[in-house]
């Protein structure tokens, strides 16, 4: 990756592990409170703290480093950007931060303890609504940067595939430019008017539908980075070729399909909606299942037709032959494994009947600090590990491969028992985003303390992985061995057959896409709209 643009990719990398430290110290915090046997000091409030812990991990760390891992993607895979690209980067990184500060600090002062998800009718200072429209807008037109080079490299190689990384990105970009849509409706019509006082209020059910749609969507733009690394990096990683390229490109187009128009399955038990829509975008959810287990597939059989080339032989001898003593394949991987329960409590929550026993238990918790919290985010350590050195010209040193690799397991350990305690509590009914406070002396309550204690247990292990990340992650920007460092781009496999040009067009499947939200949203949308309660002012969205 050039120079100039490796700048920009750190740039974004730098926000992402301040983000994990001071969102992970306020994880630590929280199951601390929820064991009850810890008071927050300085009149903190549990929901200030649970607001910055979602607000930085889930939104700050992601998005920055997807955006820092995709630029140097781009640059790597399709060459160097031209000067406005990059210039579009750092506007776009300064105008996110901006924002960010802006956010961060009314979260701080205790101005917008509205959660991650922020939707009515919790309500927040309008400098924290501000300076989420920008982080949007600023994601636009570093986005755009992104996408600029791949429509020059279309125009320099026309008839041709485009490089199988670029293109993963620019599928990423443009779910994540339809879906944020929604959100900007949301925080620009709603939320910021009504602040502001300009309306004295909002439709609730228009402000979290708004929401879902964008934030669903929101899920696969986190996951689907760790997906490039898996179809992209680790085959090269493991000294194997790519099975298939157009496996990966018609998976990540069922993503980009299939991931909008989906959010009911969040508002399963929201009054307002009527079942035929949930029903429908039940059956649409199910089919996002889909592409995941092509992507299972996927690298089962890289790992298969690698393991074998080495000698491996039996029905799983060839497993023994993968280089686990790697950093750069073996975090990625135990974030792979975490995904098999991981997808099956995705499918479990999706399920409409035993969606109302989860639903706003702390099981959903469970669910996505598996998801995210493991399978991206062990995903997103071992891509750093190769990432930033290339970044810094540095090496990773074989006590940091080890360090890297301790870490993954303390990761692995701690999720283990504190996802595994929320979501065998979450059963009992124990609820999500509830202050220990408020429920704290009941009867039913004791039955769950045991099950919060052991999510404590697991919090603390996983703040130690979190220490450990950030002492490697230090070392690789500024105290390791100087030295080259590649940055991993499978070939693809010659057995794999030719790719259809129809999977590059975009005409085609943006039409679709479009299509399938109208279809998923329209009819319930005007319902809502149509049935807001009567004589509201300022209750519509106009
Ligand atoms: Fe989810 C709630 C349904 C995937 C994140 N989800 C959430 C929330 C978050 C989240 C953050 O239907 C909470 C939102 C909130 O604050 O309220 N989710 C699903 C479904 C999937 C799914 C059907 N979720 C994700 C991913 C996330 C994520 C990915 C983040 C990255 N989720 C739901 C539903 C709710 C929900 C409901 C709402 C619940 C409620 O009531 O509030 C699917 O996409 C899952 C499909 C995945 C698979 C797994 C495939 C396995 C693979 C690994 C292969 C392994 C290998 C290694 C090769 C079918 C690809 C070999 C290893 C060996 C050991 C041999």
């Amino acid at each position: 990756v050039d120079r100039r643009d490796g700048k920009l990719a750190l740039a974004h990398i730098y926000v992402a592990f301040i983000a994990l430290a001071i969102g992970g110290l306020c994880g630590l915090l929280q199951t601390l409170v929820r064991s009850g046997t810890f008071t927050l000091p300085w009149g903190i409030g549990y929901y200030q703290i649970l607001t910055v812990h979602g607000v930085l991990l889930g939104l700050v760390l992601t998005t920055y480093f997807i955006f820092g891992f995709q630029i140097a993607a781009v640059s790597r895979t399709s060459g160097t950007l031209t000067d406005k690209q990059r210039m579009l980067g750092w506007v776009g990184f300064w105008v996110m931060t901006i924002g960010t500060i802006a956010s961060a600090t009314m979260v701080l002062l205790n101005q917008a303890s509205v959660l991650y998800t922020f939707y009515a009718p919790l309500q927040a200072h309008w400098i924290f609504y501000a300076g989420l429209a920008l982080v949007i807008v600023g994601s636009w037109i570093g986005g755009a940067g992104q996408i600029g080079k791949y429509i020059e490299w279309r125009k320099a190689n026309p008839g041709q595939s485009s490089p199988l990384l670029t293109f993963m990105v620019v599928v990423n970009l443009s779910m994540w430019i339809v879906c944020s849509l929604g959100v900007a409706v949301e925080v620009l019509f709603q939320l910021l008017p009504w602040s502001l006082g300009w309306v004295d209020k909002v439709d609730v059910l228009l402000s979290r539908t708004l929401f879902w749609y964008f934030g669903h969507p929101l899920v696969y733009f986190w996951l689907l980075p760790a997906y490039m690394v898996w179809y992209v990096v680790i085959p090269k990683v493991i000294g194997g070729k790519i099975f298939s390229d157009a496996l990966a490109r018609l998976s990540f187009m069922l993503f980009l399909l299939f991931s909008i128009p989906v959010g009911f399955h969040h508002q399963l038990v929201e009054p307002g909606i009527s079942s035929f829509w949930k029903f429908l975008q039940v059956v649409l959810t199910l089919m996002v299942v889909i592409p995941s287990l092509l992507t299972a597939f996927s690298m089962f059989a890289t790992f298969e037709i690698r393991g074998r080339a080495l000698g491996g032989k039996g029905v799983l001898g060839w497993f023994k032959k993968l280089p686990w003593g790697d950093a750069r394949f073996l975090v990625p991987f135990i974030g792979m494994a975490a995904f098999i329960p991981a997808g099956a409590g995705g499918i479990i929550n999706a399920s409409h009947q035993m969606n109302q026993l989860v639903h706003n238990t702390i099981w959903v918790t469970g669910h996505f600090h598996l998801t995210v919290a493991t399978t991206v985010v062990l995903t997103f350590f071992g891509a750093a590990y190769w990432l930033i050195p290339h970044l810094t010209g540095r090496v990773l040193t074989k006590q940091m491969n080890k360090l890297a690799i301790i870490q993954a397991i303390v990761w692995a350990f701690g999720m283990s028992i504190m996802s595994g305690a929320m979501h065998i509590v979450g059963l009992f009914g124990a609820p999500r985003r509830s202050d220990f406070s408020t429920y704290g002396g009941s009867a039913q309550a004791a039955e769950w303390i045991p099950y919060q204690i052991a999510q404590a247990v697991g919090g603390t292990i996983l703040f130690i992985g979190i220490v450990l990340v950030l002492y490697i992650v230090a070392n690789l920007l500024w105290f390791a061995p100087k030295g080259e460092t590649e940055f991993p781009v499978g070939e693809i496999s010659e057995n794999a057959e030719k790719t259809p040009m129809a999977l590059e067009n975009w005409k085609i499947w943006l039409t679709i896409c479009i299509a399938l939200i109208l279809f998923a949203y329209t009819v319930p949308v005007i319902d809502m709209i149509q049935n807001a309660p009567p004589g509201s002012k300022g209750f519509k969205l106009w």
